[in-house]
């Protein structure tokens, strides 16, 4: 059996949990935390009491054969990131979210690039930007002309994480990075 595994990260709410579930041929084995005294700010100073990854989800793929992808998700809260580099060690690639509904979701882009730097340097990470939809700014272009600032290539893509073909697009590009070969296989 030949085992990918990716990861999926980005700040609080901008739909990791989400990604996972949408193509996870597993019911996604989550760690939701809910509790009263998490007041998630959505932005726009509107904040609501939500359920939020606590330590890690996990989700999985079978590209059919002998090959599969493990999903993971990190909380958007930051307190497990020490457990950001031992994933990174073993991952083929990130996909870093980004909720564009977010009052810096560049200056969030920014700190994920920096701290997934090892798999960006490799170009193995591609940027999704959700909630597109209703806040259409910053625009894709902004983010290229970012990206460009700092001398990173990654690609970057609209993703509605609950669409499994925008997520299914997203890894489409990571193995496509690690293997143009893998492009054939059913993801
Ligand atoms: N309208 C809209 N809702 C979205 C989008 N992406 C995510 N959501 C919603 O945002 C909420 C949070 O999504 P999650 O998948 O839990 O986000 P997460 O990144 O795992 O959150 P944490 O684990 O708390 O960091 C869910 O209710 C999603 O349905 C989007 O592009 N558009
Ligand atoms: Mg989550």
């Amino acid at each position: 059996m030949i085992e990918h595994t990716i990861i999926f990260t980005g700040p609080l709410r901008s739909g990791k949990t989400s990604a996972i579930a949408s193509v996870s041929d597993i019911p996604v084995v989550s760690t939701q935390e809910v509790t009263s005294d998490l007041v998630l700010d959505l932005g726009f100073g509107i904040t609501q009491d939500k359920s939020a990854t606590l330590v890690m989800d996990y989700g999985c793929m079978n590209l059919g054969g002998e090959e599969r992808i493990h999903l993971f998700a990190t909380p958007g809260d930051e307190r497990f990131d020490f457990m950001w580099d031992a994933l990174t060690e073993g991952a083929i690639g990130v996909v870093i979210l980004l909720d564009n509904s977010r009052r810096s979701p560049l200056k969030e882009m920014d700190f994920f690039l920096n701290a997934f730097g090892t798999l960006v340097e490799k170009r193995r990470a591609v940027l999704g930007i959700n909630r597109m939809e209703e806040h259409p700014i910053p625009t894709l272009r902004t983010y290229q002309e970012r990206a460009g600032l700092l001398e990173v290539q990654v690609p970057i893509f609209e993703l509605d994480p609950r669409q499994p073909k925008d997520v299914r697009t997203a890894l489409r590009a990571l193995l496509y990075s690690q293997d143009p070969g893998l492009v054939q296989s059913p993801v």
